[in-house]
């Protein structure tokens, strides 16, 4: 260095750091740097195995012998590995769900795959799938269900020395953990060690869970949090795949607990919220969360997944969607199938953005200072934005494509650490030298999603149309999302016609109702199918290009249109129109009775339930039991009774086998217990043939 430039240097040093531009300050809660690391997972996969698998329940009553937990082919890199061939990041096990079975070898309890026949009892389910993670590059987190209907303590101090024990297991012996899921549900009764009785918790203090929080501090401090309210990712209050679309990643957490937690509001989140608390979206690509085999053909379409992905993904939350394995213990050729579909959809629609090579001019920059320019939501870096001077809460990007673009898809990213700045958004094309405004959004966050229809253009202008403070925008992007043949929908009316659709145009559809798989050579469905003593419809789609979809198959049962309820409340028929959204309430206190009169004798196999689909759950029946009658006065015993496990988060179809066919002109559907106690409410009851 030239000794007479040196003074001059560090003059012009200090020139440029005292006009450097301050960035904005903070605005509202924040994330903590696991967040940070969590949001930029985006989506991951949930895993849901245990002895549900083998007895076909969606909650495990706790009696299950582990001595039926036994899959011939587990394969935790088929698993893992068609998971990572999907674009997921991590994968959630739940390595004890509510029937208490362990999937590890606990030091503390019997009932875990020590028991099992599966690998002589030396197996460990946790140690395959985190050690396959490990290998794929994949982030490997644990779902330990706190509700634990095996064990005899539970309900007691003791229990949660238990809880926490396994807690230690699991948090010491599988390396990095990226998530810790606690689940909110407790359905009362369970095995317990034999009492077999019901035993309800405070949710608000039972469980303390300050203590077990401060536990996987100590013990996976990168680990975030998840339950119905945080501490680090909240629920989106939903298992049907969406975030609100306003969704803040924001909540007053104080007002949560696992538990105890209002949907409504985790589906949009809180603003200005006191806590950064993110949304998870979390749900299963079939009806169940575990594998049953009468849903293989109910497995969600890849148009239906990249639905999902925007509505969850593409609204600042991050999606886990779960895959079941078999009883083989491997994911099912069906389920791979749409997984494939889907990554190809993704990949088609995020392979092009069509902003680059574009310029960008911004109404304000921040203090004139290039390091706070436009062009930084085109340079492919979270960590460098945009910014205007404080005060400004509305502005403008405008970005010249220098040709034309044909989009449908508008990508927003805001820079996390300052904050959820931006309230609102519109987008404007260029028509002939006028701005059109095609769409409006209200939060960002992590990256926002604008769906549109298509649109071509060769410029376009992003306006913050309101925001708490300076926005801050880190990348913005917009893509071509493909045309996608649309999900098959099938109808029935109460005369047992069977109507099916897809709102595209061009498809053909062929059908059975013999209970093959239908291929080109099957029917070409043209008119509705009439199924008056009910059946299974399965149904392809073939594109004219000769490709065919999955198969989507459905249940339905006998032509309802010749019975009448039996009883004076009118309201009752709605459960019979055929017609989902209407619904029939109770009156009176449970148990609650619906008696259909068929009009004649017949031979049955069981009955379908259609809870309320309007969102909420009030009279959601749980617990139910079901009887025959020749003359409507004298009840046989019952043909089939028991739980509808977890109806109340996932309110889909329940299909409901007797244990034999059974004959009768009555039939009496009970709810014994309703979700909130309240007076039940049913949407539809279908009943099956033998
Ligand atoms: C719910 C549970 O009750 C379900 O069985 C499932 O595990 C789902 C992810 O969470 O609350």
């Amino acid at each position: 260095m030239n000794f007479t430039l040196r003074p001059l240097l560090v003059l012009l040093l200090g020139v440029i750091t005292a006009v450097a531009v301050e960035p904005p300050a903070p605005y509202g809660p924040l994330p903590s740097p696991r967040q940070l690391r969590w949001h930029a997972l985006e989506m991951y996969a949930f895993v849901h195995f245990t002895t549900n698998t083998f007895t076909d329940k969606e909650w495990g009553y706790g009696d299950e012998s582990p001595r039926i937990f036994n899959p011939p082919a587990f394969d935790a890199e088929q698993i893992v590995g068609t998971i990572a061939d999907a674009g997921l990041k991590g994968v959630m096990l739940t390595c004890k769900h509510h029937d208490g079975f362990s999937l590890w070898p606990s030091a503390f309890t019997n009932h875990s795959v020590t028991a099992s026949p599966w690998m002589d009892g030396k197996g460990d389910v946790v140690r395959a799938i985190s050690d396959a993670c490990r290998k794929r590059g994949l982030a490997f987190g644990v779902y330990l269900s706190p509700w634990d209907r095996n064990q005899a303590v539970y309900g007691t101090p003791e229990y949660l020395t238990y809880f926490r024990n396994q807690l230690r297991e699991l948090l010491t012996h599988y390396g990095p953990i990226f998530e810790v899921w606690f689940d909110g549900a407790n359905g009362g009764d369970g095995y317990y060690g034999g009492a077999r009785e019901k035993r309800s918790i405070d949710n608000r203090t039972y469980y303390d869970w300050p203590t077990t929080w401060a536990l996987v501090r100590e013990l996976q401090p990168d680990a975030c949090l998840f339950s119905d309210g945080g501490p680090d990712v909240r629920w989106v209050g939903n298992e049907s795949g969406f975030a609100g679309e306003t969704c803040w990643s924001t909540l007053n957490a104080a007002d949560f607990l696992p538990g105890i937690a209002d949907a409504n509001l985790l589906v949009h989140g809180q603003r200005p919220g006191t806590h950064w608390l993110p949304a998870e979206v979390d749900v299963s690509i079939r009806p169940g969360w575990f594998w049953h085999e009468r849903e293989n053909n109910q497995v969600k379409s890849p148009a239906n997944l990249l639905k999902i992905y925007m509505e969850s993904v593409g609204r600042g939350a991050n999606l886990i969607l779960n895959l079941p394995p078999d009883r083989r213990g491997r994911l099912h050729e069906n389920d791979v199938a749409a997984l494939t579909g889907w990554k190809a959809l993704l990949d088609a629609t995020f392979a092009t953005d069509l902003l680059q090579g574009s310029t960008v001019t911004a109404s304000n920059v921040r203090g004139g200072d290039a390091a706070y320019a436009a062009a930084h939501v085109l340079d492919g870096k979270r960590d460098t934005y945009w910014t205007p001077d404080d005060g400004v809460t509305t502005a403008a990007l405008v970005f010249d494509c220098k040709r034309a673009v044909t989009f449908n898809v508008v990508r927003i990213r805001e820079f996390l650490p300052l904050g959820q700045r931006i309230e609102g958004v519109a987008v404007d094309i260029d028509q002939n030298g006028t701005w059109q405004e095609i769409a409006t959004a209200t939060s960002i966050g992590n990256q926002r999603l604008v769906v549109t229809n298509y649109f071509t253009t060769s410029k376009l202008r992003l306006r913050i149309t309101q925001a708490a403070a300076c926005p801050v925008i880190s990348e913005c992007a917009v893509f071509a999302m493909p045309l996608m043949p649309d999900d098959i929908i099938m109808r029935w009316s109460r005369d047992g016609r069977v109507q099916i659709s897809t709102n595209s145009v061009g498809p053909r559809l062929h059908y059975t109702v013999d209970g093959r798989e239908p291929d080109s050579t099957a029917p070409v469905y043209d008119k509705p199918i009439s199924l008056p003593r009910g059946g299974t419809v399965k149904v392809r789609s073939t594109l004219p290009d000769g490709h065919m979809s999955p198969v989507v198959s459905e249940i339905f049962g006998l032509a309802s249109a010749a019975w009448n309820m039996v009883g004076p409340d009118k309201t009752m028929a709605q459960v019979i129109d055929g017609n989902p959204t209407t619904t029939w309430t109770a009156t009176g206190a449970a148990p609650y009775h619906l008696i259909i009169d068929m009009g004649a004798t017949a031979t049955l196999g069981g009955i379908t339930l259609l809870p309320r689909q309007d969102g909420s759950h009030a009279g959601t029946p749980d617990h139910y039991e079901v009887a025959l009658s020749a003359d409507g006065q004298k009840w046989g015993t019952p043909v089939a009774s028991g739980e509808l496990s977890n109806i109340r988060a996932n309110p889909v179809r329940q299909v409901i086998r007797f244990s034999h066919p059974t004959t009768g002109r009555f039939l009496r559907v009970t709810a014994t217990h309703t979700v909130d106690g309240g007076a039940a409410v049913i949407a539809e009851l279908g009943v099956l043939g033998q």
